[in-house]
């Protein structure tokens, strides 16, 4: 019986299916975690579907939420975690929290997810972006994917060298200590500067998954701030909620202080490797489900997906949802 830490997850809520809190929670709480739950939006469902229903917390609800808490003593928590956010208000509100809670605990741990969007299209509103960077310094570990990295630091990433100076950004101009980008596919640029141990047959059907730490006096700045690189196989098609799911297992395996003799750097590879296994577990196990539906909601190619009519197309992203109870 170990003592349980507290994580306060704010992120959004759908009713049916599994993104947001909704893939990160269960998860967290199966590694024996308490979560405090702070739900960023009340949805019928993520947005892949095409139509929702819902609302977004304010950013006055969510101030009342942390006034409420902080006078009955209940903010207590020992890591944050905060996702999907989807406007610039609501956003500051929720950066005035963490701000507060770092200051009272310099020590706190804070793993900043900056959903903002994917595959060169934003998802939240742009006033999120400037907010966003206000807030990377009070981080302890962010894991934007690779478009968020781009909108983030402001450089398009064509090459090695592109991508080791928006890892620089992330860490000197920003101050973060921990960057982790967790599926990056695989160019052919990126794909030939990979020593030969992990490089993968064919480019096409890996993505790839670094972590980058900042030096620290025991490890001094070397040419490149990478600890962790792992190539992991693709599932075609587009799933909503892995990159909450990913990041809630990064923070729970993410135990610096346990072992104050290893590094950090040698930490987070080690969190990001259980984080990618456990990732890759769970759409093993989704993909494997999909199979079993009858053909009309089975996993569609992203191009049949777009071109479905309104209810064909829910009947398909049903199929993709994160097989997150099953694959406990
Ligand atoms: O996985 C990101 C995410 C989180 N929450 C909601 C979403 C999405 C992406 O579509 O719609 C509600």
């Amino acid at each position: 019986w170990l003592p349980s830490e507290r994580v306060l997850s704010i992120q959004s809520h759908v009713v049916f299916g599994y993104v947001g809190g909704k893939a990160a929670v269960f998860p967290l709480q199966c590694l024996g975690y308490d979560v405090d739950v702070v739900n960023t939006v009340n949805f019928s469902n993520h947005a892949g579907y095409g139509r929702s229903g819902g609302t977004k917390t304010s950013a006055d609800e969510l101030r009342q939420i942390f006034e409420a808490m902080e006078q009955n003593e209940l903010l207590r928590p020992a890591r944050i975690l905060t996702g999907y956010i989807p406007g610039g208000e609501a956003l500051s509100a929720v950066k005035e929290l963490v701000a507060k809670l770092k200051h009272q605990k310099p020590t706190i741990m804070y793993l900043l997810d900056p959903v903002m969007g994917d595959a060169g299209r934003l998802y939240v509103s742009p006033d999120v972006v400037p907010v966003y960077r206000a807030m990377l310094p009070l981080a302890t570990i962010i894991t934007p994917n690779w478009f968020e990295v781009e909108v983030l630091t402001e450089i398009k990433l064509k090459d090695l060298s592109s991508l080791q100076k928006a890892l620089e950004i992330l860490h000197t101009r920003y101050q973060v200590p921990n960057v982790v980008i967790s599926s990056i596919p695989l160019t052919p640029w990126l794909w030939s500067a990979l020593p030969p141990s992990i490089r993968p047959e064919n480019e096409k059907s890996h993505l790839i998954c670094l972590a980058s730490s900042l030096p620290t006096p025991q490890v001094p700045s070397s040419s490149t701030s990478v600890v962790h690189a792992q190539c992991v196989p693709l599932f075609p098609g587009y799933f909503s909620g892995v990159g909450d799911l990913f990041s809630s297992l990064l923070l729970a395996h993410f135990h610096p202080d346990e072992h104050p003799q290893n590094l950090t750097a040698n930490c987070l590879s080690e969190a990001a490797s259980q984080a990618l296994t456990k990732t890759h577990a769970i759409l093993q196990i989704t993909h494997g489900q999909a199979l079993t539906l009858p053909e009309d909601e089975r996993l569609p190619s992203d191009d049949e997906l777009d071109k479905a009519e309104p209810l064909r197309r829910t009947r398909r992203m049903r199929g993709r949802e994160l097989a997150l109870i099953r694959g406990q």
